[in-house]
């Protein structure tokens, strides 16, 4: 269809289907979102590999990624693919791999710090990832001049890590799940971000 429903869309990326609709299965930590998808059942199953065809993105660049972080960006990557109530934070962008990218998403306090307190012990070389990776092999290596760090030297709070690991596809927020103001990686039942996605449409950010 050619009308544009901002609450009910999907971006023009890599992965994402031309409209959103339900899925029947989706694998895994995408389950909450078969109902209404702009992701595959095979993309949200690959979102849960490592290495997956998806970007070749390699979690494990600095030591093997622990489970408790990995979960989070398997979170993540089931959120990036499969919302379709991104629209009011899409952007158009000249990219070798995506047409359009999410820019200020404002995330939900708890699920940016739990993200980040569970990755807290783990390592990583860059603060952020869509840029700036050694692809020779195949998959991203850390660059040149990079170096293997603590966690939370790259990322010093949770908001550092949330606005850049993604080149700012998040906005930190010090909203609560409860307030319906801000969006949630993680739910289960209906998708709480259809209202949330509303009352921004309504509410010029
Ligand atoms: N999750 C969220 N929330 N937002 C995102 O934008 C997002 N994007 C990805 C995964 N999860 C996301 C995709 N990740 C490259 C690196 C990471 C990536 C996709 C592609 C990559 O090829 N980087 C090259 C530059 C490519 C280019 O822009 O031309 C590099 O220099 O490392």
């Amino acid at each position: 269809t050619l009308a544009l429903d901002k609450l009910n869309m999907c971006m023009d990326a890599k992965h994402h289907k031309t409209e959103p609709g339900p899925e029947g299965k989706l694998y895994q930590q995408c389950a909450p979102w078969r109902d209404n998808a702009c992701c595959k059942a095979n993309t949200s199953e690959e979102a849960h590999a490592d290495d997956s065809y998806l970007y070749n993105f390699n979690w494990n660049h600095c030591g093997i990624m622990s489970s408790q972080c990995k979960k989070h960006f398997i979170q993540d990557t089931c959120f990036y693919e499969c919302s379709p109530h991104l629209g009011p934070w899409i952007q158009k962008v000249d990219q070798s791999w995506r047409k359009e990218r999410i820019l200020n998403v404002p995330l939900c306090k708890e699920d940016c710090e739990s993200w980040w307190n569970d990755c807290k012990n783990d390592m990583t070389c860059k603060e952020d990832w869509h840029y700036g990776w050694n692809w020779t092999t195949g998959h991203n290596v850390c660059p040149k001049g990079s170096f293997c760090r603590k966690w939370t030297d790259v990322f010093p709070t949770p908001k550092s890590m949330c606005e850049g690991i993604w080149s700012k596809s998040y906005l930190y927020t010090t909203l609560s799940k409860t307030s319906g103001h801000c969006m949630q990686l993680w739910f289960t039942g209906e998708n709480p971000n259809k209202k949330v996605a509303e009352y921004y449409l309504n509410h010029a950010t």
